[in-house]
């Protein structure tokens, strides 16, 4: 019988078992925590389905055939030195994440552009204070990382009657949504956007991404919403952009050190909103189609769905 150990958060980690076992009674699941330490145990498990793994904990599978991220991100793989990176790994595509994950963003975006921030500020003192938005129509928005999250997200905003266009890597088709790409996409996005949402992978390419060059090429007052990862941003230069007038607002979920130190200038900054990383969820109870789509794919020697490559960092 072919055995998968699961890692999660602990309230996760039965529901992720019924979930799969629904899909594949012939698998053993079992928690992490439940798999033996001797030989024997190891050599026995075929499949991970894996959040943060101990360091060094795949490593030690002899016989481990497929990596499965609970997470779409990778950086909770990628911090044990000893990944195995030639196990094929799979990152997780889950409806119900996508789905949390296109609520965050259109929120973000709209808490910027409804001018919320002030509108809290204000009620917090007790301050009659009218603002009002321009009409969405008007605003565009970048969605800088078009890939599953992007792609649903920009999406939704173009459902509220936003203007959205996004950017990745590489080229990209989309029916309705204008794509770019490369440096020249990237001038063009920043030139012409009001509000950037960020849901780039953590890679060294991404790494500070958002830095001083960046905003500076942004249009005056841009909101940039991150629930992508901390590492995007260059936070000196934000908290310097939303200084000066260059950046109007920030909605940010991931920081470079989570949780967030207590004495950050974000906490208490009165143009930013603070989220712990909670943008988006994986839900066993949906996101179990996919981790057996990936098994079967490895066991028919089919293409693996959205399957990790180390080189691209992602
Ligand atoms: P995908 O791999 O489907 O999409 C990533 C997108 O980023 C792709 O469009 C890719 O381009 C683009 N990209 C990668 N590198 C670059 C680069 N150097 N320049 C421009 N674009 C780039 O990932 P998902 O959409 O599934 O997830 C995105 C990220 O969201 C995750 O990596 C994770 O960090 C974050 N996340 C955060 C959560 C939270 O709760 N805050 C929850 C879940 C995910 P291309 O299309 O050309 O490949
Ligand atoms: C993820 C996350 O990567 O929750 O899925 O951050």
């Amino acid at each position: 019988m072919p055995k998968i150990i699961v890692s999660d958060s602990a309230s996760l980690v039965d529901r992720w078992i019924q979930a799969l076992l629904e899909r594949r009674p012939d698998l053993e699941a079992v928690p992490v925590a439940a798999l033996g330490d001797d030989e024997a145990a190891r050599a026995s498990v075929d499949y991970a389905l894996i959040w943060a793994p101990k360091p060094g904990l795949l490593a030690s599978l002899p016989n481990l055939k497929l990596i499965v991220s609970v997470g779409a991100g990778l950086d909770h793989l990628t911090s044990d030195p000893d990944l195995p990176r030639h196990i094929p790994t799979v990152r997780m595509v889950d409806p119900g994440l996508t789905q949390g994950m296109s609520e965050y963003c259109t929120w973000g975006v709209l808490s910027l552009h409804r001018l919320f921030v002030p509108l809290l500020n204000a009620q917090a003192s007790g301050v009659w204070d009218v603002v009002h938005a321009p009409i969405a129509s008007n605003v565009r928005v970048g969605v800088l990382g078009f890939g599953v999250l992007g792609s649903k997200t920009g999406e939704a905003l173009q459902a509220l009657g936003f203007q959205v266009c996004g950017w990745s890597r590489s080229p990209k088709q989309h029916d309705s949504i204008p794509l770019y790409h490369g440096e020249d996409g990237l001038r063009e996005v920043l030139a012409t956007c009001d509000h950037l949402v960020l849901l780039m992978p953590a890679t060294p390419e991404t790494y500070k991404i958002i830095n001083a060059d960046f905003l500076a090429r942004c249009k005056p007052g841009v909101g940039i919403v991150n629930a992508g990862r901390g590492s995007l941003i260059d936070d000196a230069a934000l908290l310097q952009a939303l200084a000066s007038g260059q950046a109007g607002g920030a909605v940010l979920d991931v920081f470079h050190q989570e949780p967030l130190p207590s004495d950050h200038p974000y906490w208490a900054h009165p143009k930013v909103i603070v989220t712990p990383h909670v943008a988006a969820l994986t839900y066993p109870e949906t996101g179990a189609d996919h981790v057996a789509a990936a098994i079967a794919a490895l066991e028919a020697g089919a293409p693996l769905p959205a399957v990790v490559d180390w080189d691209r960092g992602y």
